[in-house]
C-alpha cells in the first residue's frame, strides 16, 4: 500500500497542523481493504461431485457441497451418496500485497433454503452445534493450474478419488485451514439470499503468505459442509448447501425472508434479493488487507506521535 511514502512522510513532518487531516485521509488508505473476487483476472469457481467424477461444471450458476454416505463402496445403492467439494481460485497478479496482512475469505448464500433445521441441531435441540464449511488451502503450487472449464472430480488438484462416494479424497496437496459455523438462526425464518458467511484465521494468513513468498499469483480455496456422510443429522446430510459463483449475475429474488419472525409488522425481504453480481460482489471472495495494528502503528509513528517517523520503502 502507498500509505508511507517518503515524500508523503516529509510533508507530514512540514505540516504538523494538518496532522488530523492527513491522517484521516492515510488511516482510509492503509486501512483500504480488497476483496477480490473470483470474477478477477484467472480467478476460478467450479463444484465438482464425486458421484459424476468425470462432470464439470464450471460454466454453472450454483456453487454447493452435500454429502451423504449411506452405502459403502461396490454396494449398487453407492451411487446415490453424495460427495461434492467448492474449488475457488483467486488471481493476486498486479496487487499490491501489504507487508504483514490479514486475510479473510467469504461466500453469500444462493437460495433461501438454509433454515434452522439445516444448519443446527434440532435433535437435543441445541443450537450452539452447527455444521457449516471446512476450508483447506492447496499448498501444493505446481497444482495451481487447474481450469475452471475442465475441473472435475477425478483431476481436481488435492483429491485421490477412492470410488466410495460420500468419503472425502483431500489428500495431502491441500491443508487443512479450519471451519467456519453458519450463524445462528435466531428469530429469523432463514438466512437471506446474498447474506455473507466469512472465514478467517490465523492459518489462512499464513497459507496466503506462504504462497505469495514463494512466488504465487493465484491461490486456491477449497470448501466443503464440515461434517461426513455420517452425520446423526438427517437434515444435514444429503443437503444442497449453495452458494454464489461468478456466473450467477443476478441474484436470486428472496422476498420472503423474515428477519423476526416473532414481529408480525416488519418489512420483508432480503436486502440483497435480486442484487446485481455482474462485478462480483457477491462472488467467492478473498479478503487481502493490512494486518491492522502494524498499519495504525506505522501511521503513528509517521506522524511522530509514537517512536521516530521511519522511512520505509514499499
Ligand atoms: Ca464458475
Ligand atoms: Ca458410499
Ligand atoms: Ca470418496
Ligand atoms: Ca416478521
Amino acid at each position: 500500500m502507498g500509505y508511507c511514502t517518503c515524500v508523503f512522510t516529509e510533508k507530514v513532518r512540514a505540516a504538523r497542523v494538518g496532522s488530523v487531516v492527513v491522517l484521516m485521509g492515510l488511516m482510509a488508505s492503509a486501512v483500504h481493504a480488497d476483496w477480490i473476487p473470483t470474477n478477477r483476472g484467472v480467478g476460478a469457481d467450479a463444484e465438482i461431485r464425486e458421484s459424476n467424477p468425470t462432470q464439470n461444471r464450471g460454466t454453472s450458476t450454483e456453487l454447493a457441497s452435500r454429502v451423504r454416505n449411506d452405502f459403502p463402496l461396490g454396494d449398487p445403492n453407492d451411487g446415490s451418496d453424495r460427495n461434492s467439494a467448492m474449488y475457488t481460485k483467486f488471481d493476486l497478479s498486479g496487487l499490491d500485497i501489504p507487508t504483514p496482512l490479514t486475510t479473510a475469505f467469504r461466500m453469500t448464500y444462493r437460495n433461501n433454503n438454509l433454515n434452522g433445521t439445516r444448519i443446527q441441531d434440532t435433535v437435543t435441540p441445541n443450537p450452539a452445534i452447527r455444521t457449516g464449511l471446512a476450508i483447506y488451502g492447496l499448498t501444493n503450487a505446481s497444482l495451481e493450474n487447474w481450469s475452471e472449464d475442465t475441473i472435475t472430480y477425478l483431476n481436481a488438484p488435492g483429491i485421490t478419488f477412492d470410488g466410495d462416494v460420500g468419503t472425502k479424497d483431500f489428500n495431502s496437496d491441500l491443508t487443512f485451514l479450519g471451519t467456519v459455523n453458519f450463524p445462528e438462526i435466531g428469530s429469523q425464518n432463514w438466512l437471506p439470499v446474498g447474506e455473507q458467511i466469512v472465514f478467517s484465521s490465523a492459518n489462512l494468513d499464513q497459507f496466503v503468505s506462504d504462497a505469495l513468498t514463494g512466488g504465487a499469483t493465484t491461490v486456491t480455496l477449497v470448501s466443503t459442509v464440515i461434517h461426513g456422510g455420517d452425520t446423526p443429522f438427517s437434515n444435514w446430510r444429503n443437503f444442497n448447501y449453495l452458494f454464489n459463483p461468478k456466473e450467477q449475475t443476478t441474484l436470486n429474488s428472496d422476498p420472503n425472508y423474515d428477519a423476526d419472525i416473532n414481529d408480525p409488522n416488519n418489512p420483508l425481504g432480503s436486502p440483497y434479493s435480486g442484487a446485481d453480481n455482474s462485478t462480483g460482489l457477491y462472488s467467492p471472495s478473498l479478503l487481502i488487507a493490512p494486518e491492522p495494528t502494524t498499519a495504525v502503528f506505522g501511521l503513528l509513528a509517521m506522524l511522530g506521535l509514537v517512536g521516530k517517523p521511519q522511512r520505509r520503502r514499499r
